[in-house]
């Protein structure tokens, strides 16, 4: 069983809802959640002119390799109608492996450690809040390390506590 963490988001239709889906459906097809960070209201990142997001930061652990678990995730994008046409477009779920244990893998289909997580405060934010000692093998910081040297000023709030 190996540990990984997922970022969860949406920004197309009920995203509550959709957030909530993905992790029912994360849970019965990737493994146990073991934690989850608060829901976050996140301002569009890389595109700027489309809805804000929802957010969330799991912890799973899974008897999937990698790449099973990103098909996995794929056939659940699929099934909670995710569309892809253009880079960073709207969409109902995006689901992303941000770690997998120590693993550093780079491949066309998967780069793990995601590479965008340092220049991202919508995934440090809710990463931070469950896991901030963690550190990032391919760069050997910590999360708190990499949220207080991150550039990005877009705004991110807590949009429901409760929701764990
Ligand atoms: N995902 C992106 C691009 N921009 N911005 C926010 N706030 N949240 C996201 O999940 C997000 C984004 C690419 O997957
Ligand atoms: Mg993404
Ligand atoms: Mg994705």
């Amino acid at each position: 069983m190996k540990k990984a963490y997922l970022i969860i988001g949406g920004n197309i239709g009920d995203r509550l809802q959709y957030i909530n889906a993905a992790s029912l459906y994360i849970q019965q097809h990737c493994g146990e959640i073991l934690q989850k960070s608060s829901i976050y209201e996140t301002a569009p990142w890389g595109k700027t002119d489309q809805p804000s997001f929802l957010n969330q930061v799991l912890k799973i652990v899974t008897p999937l390799t990698p790449i099973a678990l990103l098909n996995s995730i794929l056939k659940i994008e699929l099934s909670l109608g995710r569309q892809r046409k253009e880079k960073y477009d709207a969409r109902t779920i995006d689901i992303d492996i941000l770690y997998f244990e120590d693993e550093q893998l780079n491949t066309l289909e998967l780069t793990i450690p995601h590479p965008k997580i340092r220049d991202r405060r919508f995934v440090l934010i809710p990463l931070a809040e469950i896991a901030p000692n963690l550190i990032d093998p391919s760069i050997g910081l910590s999360i708190t390390s990499m949220l207080d040297n991150c550039i990005d000023k877009l705004e991110v709030t807590v949009f429901n506590s409760e929701n764990k």
